[in-house]
């Protein structure tokens, strides 16, 4: 098989009424891949919140498309390898990795569907049916807005709520945490997200106001290029810690193991290099006994998930307006059932590029 065509192009996805409190849009880098036996592969980067899509769909159509055409789609690792190690004078990870991630997802969708198997099968499946967190409780919501929010998703059976804490002062987050706490039930387990806004003292401090909770986990504490203070603040607080969404590649997730930075990692397909540099990074945390949560995405990342022995939940965002994709994923119960579909089994609905396209 050859590649002869991709076409990239950014979406631009509007978001619904709570979430624009926080984000009114977000961009959808996506590439289509053709081939000469007329298989296409659907690949797409989510730049959540919208921010770099432009950067990144320049950096995939003017470096790292060159490299995929005209070649055998089915030798996704050398492909990989070769826009991996493209341009290192000049990039390492962040937009190129979100680009990169595109092709590899949209190659690996080429493969399933050669093989005619669902891509977590194909990976030597674990499970069909994937647990799922609902996620959202950004700090724009009022207290209405959140508890309504974690209901929603508790109405759809998940077990689990992840809300932000953003304020400055670590008291406010408590009394937001402890209203949801209140108002869901001992049953329903939280999770808290920092995303990266205190230091090493600020996390201790905030930690401790939150320690009797009985939280899953306390989530990307410090500056994601911090490692060494991930580890402290992990060593540090009485939650255990969960990170890894602004990480890209197995050598980062090594170093947070190896400090033992995270009980919990949380790679995103869409950043950290694609499927292929995600299975990596989780086959590496299996053999330290670290739970893998993949971030968003949760349609791409209940392949990887169904595949892992050491796979804990997915994230649940409900990021996508109905129209966009030709078939979402339903939570019930819970769960994700992943789509038996070859592939990661996506596709872009009917019109969808015609609504959404930017430019
Ligand atoms: C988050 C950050 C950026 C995009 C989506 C979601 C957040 C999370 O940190 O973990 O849900
Ligand atoms: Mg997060």
């Amino acid at each position: 098989m050859k590649v002869t065509g991709i076409d990239s192009f950014v979406l631009r996805i509007p978001t619904p009424r709570l979430m624009a409190l926080e984000f009114p849009e977000h961009r959808l880098v996506v590439a289509m891949i053709y081939t000469d036996e007329g298989l296409t592969g659907l690949g797409y980067s989510l730049a959540f919140g919208g921010g770099g899509a432009e950067a990144i769909q320049v950096y995939l159509e003017t470096r790292l498309k060159p490299l995929v055409l005209g070649e055998d789609p089915l030798f996704v690792a050398r492909l990989w390898e070769r826009m991996y190690r493209a341009d290192r004078g000049i990039k390492r990870q962040g937009v190129a990795a979100y680009a990169l991630s595109a092709l590899d997802i949209g190659l690996w969708d080429l493969v399933g569907k050669a093989a005619g198997l669902p891509l977590y099968k194909l990976w030597g499946a674990v499970t069909d049916r994937i647990p799922a967190y609902g996620s959202g409780g950004w700090p724009k919501y009022s207290l209405d807005d959140l508890i309504g929010e974690a209901k929603r998703y508790v109405g759809m059976g998940c077990r689990y709520y992840k809300m932000k804490i953003h304020n400055p002062d670590p008291r406010v987050n408590r009394q937001r945490v402890e209203a949801v706490r209140e108002a869901l039930g001992d049953e329903i387990r939280l999770m808290v997200d920092v995303n990266q806004k205190l230091d090493v003292l600020g996390n201790i401090r905030q930690a401790r106001l939150l320690e009797d909770l009985d939280l899953v986990w306390y989530e990307e504490p410090v500056l994601a290029d911090d490692l060494a203070a991930c580890a402290e603040v992990a060593q540090r607080i009485g939650i255990p810690v969960a990170t890894g969404e602004n990480n890209y590649t197995r050598f980062e997730f090594r170093d947070l193991i190896e400090r033992r930075a995270a009980r919990y990692l949380m790679p995103d397909v869409c950043r950290a290099n694609g499927f292929t540099e995600t299975l990596r990074i989780a086959h590496l945390a299996a053999a330290h006994q670290v739970a893998v949560t993949p971030h968003v995405v949760h349609e791409l990342s209940v392949h990887v998930v169904g595949a892992l022995e050491n796979g804990f939940l997915v994230e649940f965002i409900d990021w996508t307006p109905p129209d966009l994709f030709a078939e979402m994923p339903r939570c019930e119960d819970g769960h994700f059932r992943i789509p038996d579909r070859p592939g990661h089994g996506m596709a872009l609905a009917p019109g969808a590029e015609r609504r959404y396209r930017v430019g």
